[in-house]
Order: structure tokens, then sequence, then C-alpha cells
């Protein structure tokens, strides 16, 4: 039994060895990234059993990703590698306005998930769920797959990072897609930036309002603080951090909040989790790097509020 299963394309990462623009950069690094698979990682550096779901191609830039996200922990006895269609690429594009992404990931072999891709045992065996709304914008067996997830009778909560990605889908015809699926979930992750340019809100508040039926909706407004809005509303400020590299710390962040909810913790020590899994993976270029340590992670939950922040 995993405690927590993630479903979502992971494909090959291409990023310049040193931050220079792709038309530029002489040098690369190939790794694995994907933002479900990123939890995955998050969570199982954390000392927690996941198991990752998925399609790769059955070629040698799938069993790199596959052989990779195992390497740290993950169980991948789920993933199907299949000879019909490639592993999807992707590549980093360090610029002056930050880092771009750019897809080559049509008719990807994880594109060509449907609904009946998971068995109902294999996902009622996992206490928690996790999936994002990268992958309704894949294809339409991958919408059908997700909705499936989202409205099935389930065992235990489902958590659904928005996750918009403006180089799949524009925000016009991605917006309202999230909020019908984030509305099916329990847990809810949101950038307050990409709910604003989503569905036009102001404040955490606001999009509370707009997605009311989710037991717990996590707003991350950037560098200022985490809203946890259910029963009770939870703010912890961020802890300050010099940003090396902005991607990957939403997934940090939904690993540590999940990890504190997997603890049986309040949404404070959840937030802070997340908050301290996110400055983490701020500092570094990889999508997904080595947790803090054990005891560092239990000193820093041990601030009072006053020295937090
Ligand atoms: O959250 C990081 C992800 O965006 C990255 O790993 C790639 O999954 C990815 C995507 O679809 O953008």
């Amino acid at each position: 039994e995993a405690e927590v299963l993630c479903l979502g394309e992971t494909m090959s990462l291409v990023a310049p060895a040193a931050p220079l623009p792709l038309e530029e950069a002489p040098a690369f690094t190939l790794s694995a990234g994907g933002a479900e698979s990123n939890v995955a990682v998050h969570l199982a550096s954390l000392g927690h059993h996941v198991r990752w779901a998925s399609r790769l191609g059955d070629d040698p830039l799938g069993r790199r990703v596959a052989a990779s996200i195992a390497g740290a922990g993950v169980d991948t006895g789920l993933v199907e590698m299949r000879s019909e269609a490639p592993t999807g690429v992707y590549f980093k594009d360090p610029g002056p306005d930050g880092t771009r992404v750019h897809y080559y990931r049509a008719g990807s072999a994880a594109s060509t998930m449907d609904q009946d891709f998971l068995a109902d045992d294999v996902i009622d065996a996992a206490r928690v769920v996790h999936i994002s709304g990268i992958t309704p914008a894949l294809s339409e067996g991958c919408d059908r797959l997700t909705r499936r997830l989202l409205t099935r009778p389930r065992r235990g909560p489902i958590s659904f990072d928005v996750n918009h990605r403006p180089t799949l889908w524009s925000a016009r015809q991605a917006a309202p897609v999230l909020a019908e699926l984030a509305q099916l979930a329990d847990v809810v992750f949101v950038g307050l930036d990409e709910a604003a340019t989503l569905w036009g809100v102001r404040t955490a508040d606001d999009v509370r309002e707009l997605l009311d039926s989710p037991v717990t909706v996590v707003v991350k407004d950037g560098a200022e603080a985490a809203y946890a809005l259910g029963e009770r509303r939870t703010v912890v400020p961020a802890p300050t951090v010099e940003v090396v590299e902005p991607v990957g710390a939403g997934d940090a962040f939904a690993a540590g909040f999940l990890s504190g909810v997997l603890r049986g913790e309040d949404d404070e020590n959840c937030l802070r989790r997340g908050h301290l899994l996110a400055a983490h993976s701020l500092r570094s270029t990889e999508d997904h790097t080595a947790p803090p340590d054990a005891d560092s992670l239990a000193r820093w939950l041990a601030l009072d509020e006053e020295q937090w922040g």
C-alpha cells in the first residue's frame, strides 16, 4: 500500500549547463522533469512511500526518466513503457525575464493515457492521490482520466495542483476547465498570480470564494505568504529566500504540505513544511533536490510565529 499515488507526464528535460539562452548555450544537462513526479520525488525523500504512474516511450529517454525517478526512491511499478509513442521532451530557456520552457510533447506516450489507465484497486490502495491541471491539457484521453479520478467514489482525498501551463493552453481556454476540476478535488494548490491570470481574482479569499467545495484550498502568494483556507483560515508568511530559479518550487511546496497532511498535522505546520521545501528548491536550478535534513526541518517547524518569516 502506497501513502501517495502521483499521476502525470514526466519528460526528458534539457537545460543549459550555465544559465544562458537556448540559442547560445554550448552545453546542456539531461534530466527528468514533471510536476507530479517532482512531488513524488520530494515525498520519497521525506521518507513517504510514493508511487508515480504514467506512460513513457519505450525508448532510451523513457528508460532514463524511469530510472531517474526510481533512483530517487519512488515506486515506478505502474509506469507503462509504450513503443507506439515517444517520451516527451522539454527545454529550459533562461533569459533576462526568467526561464521559459519549450515543449516537444504533442503525441507523447503520456498523452495516450485514457480513462481506464489505472485500475480502481490501484487508485484505492493510496491514502492520497495527487494530480495536476497539466494532465487535462495533454489530450482528450488525459482529460477523461483526470475527470474519472476526480468523480469516482473515493477512499482518500485527491490533491489537485492547478498548474496552469500557458504554453499548453491559454488562460482563456484553461480557466473554466481548471475551476471545474479544482472544485471536484479535496485539496487544491494554486498560486495567487496564477489564480489572478486565470480567474481575475485579487486575494486568497477571492480564490476560496470561487472554489468553495474543496476541503482545503492552499493559495501561495509568492514571496509573501501562503494560505490554507478551509474550515479555518490559516496564513503563514514565506521565509526570505534568495531565488536562484523558481521552476519546481510549487511542486516542492505541494510535497511539503502533503507530507504534513500524511502526518496528521494542522494547517499551520503543513504550510510551514510547504514553505521550507519550496525555499530549498528556490535555491537550486534542479527541479528537485535533496530535502533539508530532518534536524533543520524540525528546528524550523519549532520556531514561534514571530521568529518565522
Ligand atoms: O512544475 C515543474 C514542471 O512544470 C516541469 O517539471 C515540467 O511538468 C512539467 C510541465 O508540464 O510543465
